[in-house]
């Protein structure tokens, strides 16, 4: 039998702080030459020995005045008792469709801060959606199985990105200045100030620390225990 670790109790509260930031630094990225201003960089994640950091989501908020709003549309699917993509990194206002390819039923919820929500039970081929109004880290999971866990950061502007696995990011950023922070489904954000040219640039890395993090069991969508006949006989997820 394999215990499902699913980034219970302890992961509420730095969720709530999510767009916080705990450092700030200030960096001057000088422009080089004219045109387009991709910023890159990369995330460093201060990970437990022998665990592969979690992906890590970054994204940027202009420093004077409101960001844009573009949401787009995005999809996170229920396949083999797990959520695919298990991390989603997008922009407030998008909406996110959750369609079930399984051919048992689930029930996604979340219980998180920025606004808990619940889909209901629906059974294999139907599709439910959800559109994110409100910026925040979401831990979304199903109430029946326990362990099947996902991660969504809904980012308050347009700029918004998935680190790839070597933690390199890359947002597409009008010339200004910006607050860019980063974070993980395991690590509170951390957020440093950067000014864009119209050149592309590298921005100082971020670093994230998971060495805080401690999984737990998660709650079902009630804030109870799940029954213990829903661990042990089910086909194991991601351990994450
Ligand atoms: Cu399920």
């Amino acid at each position: 039998m394999r215990t499902f670790l699913g980034l219970g109790s302890w992961c509420e509260a730095p969720a709530g702080r999510l767009f916080v930031g705990v450092a700030t630094i200030v960096a001057l990225i000088v422009a080089a030459r004219a045109g387009a201003g991709p910023l890159g960089g990369v995330v460093q994640t201060k990970a437990r020995p022998g665990t592969a950091p979690a992906p890590a989501i970054v994204y940027a908020e202009p420093a004077d005045g409101a960001a844009p709003r573009r949401p787009g549309r995005f999809e996170m699917l229920q396949k083999g008792r797990a959520f695919v993509p298990a991390v989603l990194a997008i922009p407030v206002g998008s909406t996110v469709d959750f369609p079930n390819r399984d051919p048992i039923f689930h029930n996604i919820f979340s219980l998180s801060p920025p606004e808990p929500f619940d889909l209901g039970l629906y059974r294999a081929g139907e599709a439910r959606s959800r559109v994110f109004t409100r910026p925040g880290a979401y831990r979304v999971f199903c109430n029946i199985h326990p362990e099947m866990t996902a991660f969504i950061a809904v980012a308050p502007s347009p700029w918004v990105a998935l680190a790839d696995a070597q933690g390199r990011y890359r947002l597409e950023l009008p010339p200004g200045r910006y607050r860019l922070t980063a974070l993980s489904e395991r690590a509170s954000p951390t957020s440093i100030e950067v000014v864009v040219g119209t050149a592309p640039a590298d921005a100082p890395p971020l670093t994230l620390d998971e060495l805080q993090f401690v999984a737990a069991r998660h709650k079902n969508k009630f804030g109870q225990d799940y029954p213990a006949s829903a661990y042990g006989t089910r086909k194991p997820g991601p351990d994450r």
